[in-house]
């Protein structure tokens, strides 16, 4: 399907054709709209310029972003000379931004041109006349059509694979070369990084830790900074292998959706002090519940809800999970029957909200954060009440 409105210019709207625009570089050209002289159909649109000029014809399409299309027109030039490379397509968002250009004189004939959308979702397309310079003389274009082919594969095997080598390239390095990786993240583009960071954290070698000073921490929370939110944890749990403080991620205030029917909970950790802000708490039986879990602290903390007497088992659990090297993947969260309700690794800056349903038996359910060294001090109790 051709993606181009009124790709003939055949539809006119004040003597224009609908949709399309010039603009003009330099120079001072004729733009017009042709009848008689056409490809096919009775119109066509010409730039001609007697002066040195760098002008056209465009419109915008939406696009897909990392798709492969195909752009074809066709293009008829007289005279066309001077330092531009002539008369073509140019689409400024892309990488592969230029057609294969036409001058001196040619009859009508079609040019093609495949391209990938990288990032872009609107497309600018410029019929364009000069092209990296001015041209004088002729040209005519007429009969666009852009259709989209396939996904651009290439660039998400390529951006997967640079997933696994920076996984393998860790699992070998020294100290030093992770050091140098990790100050160099900043300047690799937001495409890249998170691919990268995901690889060194999951080939991250165990206690191995590097040393950056305050500069570089200010670099490194300034890429922290354009992540989305699911990349800053990647980030923040690479920084936590490596031994890397002082990041704080920052989170839009969550959705908590309907409350009319939950009870909500706010819960904070205690700066610097290992304890959570709130020891108890009361919910109905049964009934929805909402822990809105704002971590303003400098170290990730979880939060895990077990069942009545379970407080220890689950906190000598959490300290097995120290040798398991997948434990970070699994927040520190034990996997055992007596946990109720567990949240993810909540890192600096970061809010969760751990939604669950309170159970129908009424007693007394200990809250903890399993993160590695916590849960002896970070601990609470909920109650859950009859109606
Ligand atoms: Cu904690």
């Amino acid at each position: 399907m051709n993606l181009i409105p009124n790709p003939g210019f055949e539809e006119l709207e004040n003597g224009s054709p609908k949709g399309w625009a010039t603009r003009t570089w330099s120079g001072d050209p004729a733009l017009a709209t042709e009848s008689g002289s056409a490809a096919s159909g009775s119109h066509c649109v010409t730039v001609s310029a007697e002066t040195l000029t760098e002008a056209g014809h465009y419109l915008e399409v939406e696009v897909r972003p990392h798709m492969v299309y195909r752009l074809r027109g066709w293009i008829k030039t007289e005279n066309v000379h001077g330092s531009g490379r002539g008369a073509m397509f140019y689409l400024p968002e892309v990488v592969k931004n230029c057609s294969p250009t036409v001058k001196g004189t040619h009859d009508w004939q079609r040019i093609e041109h495949v391209f990938d959308t990288g990032d872009t979702r609107r497309l600018r397309i410029n019929c364009l006349f000069g092209g990296w310079g001015q041209v004088t003389g002729t040209a005519w274009f007429d009969d666009l059509e852009l259709v989209v082919l396939h996904p651009s594969l290439g660039d998400h095997l390529s951006l997967g694979v640079s997933s696994v080598v920076a996984r393998n390239l860790a699992s070998n390095a020294d100290s030093a070369s992770l050091t140098e990786w990790i100050l160099r993240l900043p300047a690799v583009n937001s495409d890249l990084v998170g691919h990268l960071v995901e690889g060194f954290s999951r080939g991250w070698p165990p206690n191995t830790a590097v040393t950056v000073n305050p500069d570089q921490l200010a670099r490194l929370q300034g890429l922290l900074d354009r992540l989305s939110e699911e990349r800053q944890v990647d980030l923040m749990k690479l920084a936590l292998k490596a031994g890397v403080s002082g990041l704080v991620g920052r989170t839009i205030p969550p959705d908590l959706g309907d409350v009319s029917q939950a009870t909500v909970i706010r819960l904070f950790p205690v700066k610097e002090q290992m304890l959570f802000d709130k020891t108890e708490f009361t919910v109905p039986a049964g009934r929805r519940v909402k822990i809105v879990f704002k971590n303003n602290d400098s170290m990730p903390h979880n939060i895990v809800v077990g069942r009545p007497g379970s407080y220890e088992r689950i906190g000598t659990a959490a300290d097995r999970m120290l040798t398991d090297p997948r434990a970070m993947d699994r927040a520190y969260v034990p996997a055992l029957s007596e946990v109720i309700a567990s949240s993810g690794l909540v890192f600096p800056g970061q809010t969760e909200v751990l939604d669950f349903t309170a159970p129908k038996e009424p007693g007394k359910y200990p809250y903890l954060c399993t993160f590695p060294g916590h849960w002896r001090l970070m601990k609470g109790v909920m109650t859950v009440a009859k109606e």
